[in-house]
């Protein structure tokens, strides 16, 4: 079905005047939409949901629902006791004419429209210190927002995310085949990777054992909080929204942690090439670290503290185990433009784990002081 017939399936005013593909997600397709009358315009993001990756795309909608239910009550409740020194924003639903929270198309592909956070911008990488800050406020609030969800009200939207032992398994499994073979065979760099991964087998269990001696317990988390995904307010230079609710379920904020971390302390970004350039930058995480303390330090346990650096370690491991084994599996899971990109993907996470590794002393400190 074309697009414009699609979106017209929505609950949309005015006259459709652009359409077009919007943001670097790996998964999701994302469009942005432009309606206009006579007197002003809304702009929505119109997205179809990933069923190769998401196995109950119509279970991603009612945990959206869900979600956001929860969330814009409370919202709304705190800007109107005037606790918070700015108005934290969350997208919303768009419904479709038929009332639905999404469309299906002929294809049986779920397609869902929200609003547009106006006025606020996501990087792809961290502007400096003041911009990591924000990133940390903006994740320490989300936290706080989806604390007191129930996790009853969510389906399991992607059974074994970020279960690290998990993705070790499936890499495992991989390396059994054909063409991860001939994929190894050929290249140096592919070799170099497998060892770099033989190496740290134990670091892949690290908050799993700690979860299962009951020092870490699940709560709820959003699953993706990387630089891009959290929203900065044009006007006031303040973070303003989280967005990507897909993966928002119970699991350990440890994953949302490092994950935050290894994405906003990589100035260089997920798709760099010159490996000399991915460095974990301490200056960025400690502004993040504050941020995020300011918003969510209360409720952090002294296990919980306990365990963050190993999260910053582990989460830059698991996303290039995560594209190590697409690459070996034959790009099936992130999107890619070219064959090596995931390769690079995992060669520029790997980087990172190094990075960090060698600066472990320092970011203790770092973590000692907060
Ligand atoms: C994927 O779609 P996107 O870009 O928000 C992935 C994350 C990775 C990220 C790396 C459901 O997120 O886990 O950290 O790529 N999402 C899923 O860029 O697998
Ligand atoms: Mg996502």
């Amino acid at each position: 079905m074309e697009l414009s017939l699609l979106i017209n399936k929505f609950n949309l005013k005015g006259r459709l005047v652009a359409l077009e593909p919007f943001g670097n997600g790996n998964i999701n397709d994302t469009f942005l939409a432009i309606y206009r009358n006579t007197f002003t315009e809304t702009q929505v993001i119109l997205q179809k949901v990933n069923r190769k990756v998401f196995p109950v795309p119509e279970a991603i909608m009612s945990n959206m629902h869900e979600i956001t239910k929860h969330c814009h009550e409370k919202l709304e409740a705190d800007a109107k006791a005037g606790r918070d020194d700015r108005v934290w924003q969350m997208p919303r639903i768009v419904k479709a004419k038929d009332a639905r929270d999404y469309v299906v198309d002929d294809n049986g592909e779920i397609w869902r429209v929200i609003t547009r956070i106006m006025s606020a911008h996501a990087f792809n990488v961290a502007q400096g210190p003041e911009h990591a800050m924000e990133c940390g406020a903006a994740l320490g609030h989300f936290h706080y927002l989806i604390s007191d969800m129930s996790p009853k009200a969510i389906v399991d939207p992607l059974p074994g995310f970020h279960v690290t032992s998990g993705y070790l398994k499936q890499y495992d499994a991989t390396l059994k085949t054909k063409g991860a073979k001939a994929l190894l065979g050929a290249s140096m760099e592919a070799k170099r990777l497998a060892k770099f991964v033989e190496e740290r087998r134990a670091l892949a269990v690290c908050l799993e054992k700690a979860q299962k001696k009951g020092e870490l317990k699940k709560r709820m988390f959003h699953g993706d909080p990387k630089v891009n995904n959290i929203m900065i307010d044009d006007v006031t230079g303040k973070g303003t929204a989280v967005i990507d609710l897909d993966t928002v379920s119970p699991g350990l904020i440890h994953m949302d942690f490092g994950d935050a971390l290894r994405s906003i302390c990589n100035p260089a970004g997920e798709e760099e090439t010159n490996l000399a350039k991915v460095v974990f930058d301490e200056d960025l995480a400690t502004a993040f670290c504050k941020g995020y303390m300011r918003e969510a330090g209360a409720f952090l346990t002294d296990a919980d503290r306990a365990y963050l650096y190993d999260s910053i370690r582990l989460l830059p491991f698991e996303l290039g185990l995560r594209f190590f084994q697409d690459y070996l599996a034959g790009n099936v899971y992130f999107k890619t433009t070219q064959p090596a990109q995931n390769l690079n993907r995992a060669r520029v996470q790997f980087r990172l784990c190094e990075s960090i590794e060698a600066r472990e002393r320092s970011i203790r400190n770092v973590l000692k002081r907060l």
